[in-house]
Order: structure tokens, then sequence, then C-alpha cells
């Protein structure tokens, strides 16, 4: 036989029949072989199928949640901070006037979406002009003035900066 040509329907059953003479099975049972492998055909088209759903499944649940996974935890005495395209989180920060706090300041965002590659955190009244590279953790350590007040804080290298109003918190002094 052409191993080159494909096979007719009746070259392989002529082959199935061969392979089963030379298995001792009768001709029934050599259909039944290859009726079993023909079956086999859609199964694992299937079971492929199947696969690719939970490799699509598992992408998205792996960036719908990695957020989750993936964040820091803060200890008791720093307050978590997170920096995104969506702005501050949380947007509203309560410090006490006079303290000493850690922001413990993190974002996910790769570089190619911040300008200079990195977020930041400013207000001159409050003596903020921190930066942060895109996709690491780091703590600030700020000294909160002794004025009482609420205080405007933006990042100025994504999102519109400054006059963006996604780009702003608010940072809450309350009298010690
Ligand atoms: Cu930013």
């Amino acid at each position: 036989m052409d191993e080159t040509q494909p096979m007719t329907r009746r070259d392989r059953r002529a082959l199935e029949r061969e392979r089963a003479s030379e298995a001792g099975l009768s001709s029934h049972q050599a259909r039944k072989a290859a009726l079993a492998r023909e079956a086999r055909g859609p199964v694992i088209r299937k079971a492929a199928f199947g696969l690719v759903v939970v490799a699509v499944l598992g992408f998205g649940a792996f960036f719908a949640f990695g957020d989750f996974l993936n964040r820091p935890v803060a200890s008791n005495d720093s307050i978590d901070v997170q920096s995104s395209m969506a702005g501050f989180t949380p947007s509203v920060i309560k410090v006490t006037a006079g303290t000493t706090v850690t922001l413990d300041w993190w974002t996910q965002d790769a570089a190619v979406h911040l300008q200079g590659g990195a977020h930041t955190m400013i207000s001159p009244e409050l003596g903020l002009a921190e930066k942060l590279p895109a996709e690491s953790r780091r703590q600030v350590i700020w000294t909160v003035p002794d004025k009482p007040g609420t205080y405007d804080v933006w990042c100025e290298t994504c999102c519109g900066g400054k006059d963006s109003p996604t780009m702003h918190g608010k940072i809450v002094v309350e009298a010690a």
C-alpha cells in the first residue's frame, strides 16, 4: 500500500481485519474495536475543548482576583494605600495631627501606563511629594502636620494628573 495516499474506508477495514487476525480476534470483534477507535475521536475533541475552557476560566480568575492574591498585608500601625488607574484606595485617608504614620503604599500598575514609570503622591500642604515605581510597594514614613483639616492629595504622573478628579484623594487630619 502506498503510505502517502490517504487510506480508503475499505483499506482501513482490511487493515483492521489484518491486525485483528494477528491478535486472534474474530472479524466481529475487530469491527467493534474499530468502532471504538472511531468513537474516541469526538471524546478526545471534547476533552481538549474542556481543557481550553478550564484554561480560559483559570486565566480570567487569575486576572480578576490577582489583586487580592498579591495584595500586601499591612501591619497594624501602618495605613494600606493602593495607587491604581482608579485613584487612591482608600480615597479618604484619616490621620491624627502631629503623629508619625507609615503609609504602606503599593501598586500593581505596569510602567508603560505611568509617566516616568511611577505613581506619585503629592500634597504640598502636607509635605508629601513621594514617588512609587511601577509594580512595587514601599513604606512612606510621614509626620502629619499639626493643623487639622481636609487636604487634597493627588498623583501627577497618570490619568490627567492633578486636574483629573480620579487621581485625587483626601487626607483628613484629625485633632490629636
Ligand atoms: Cu498615578
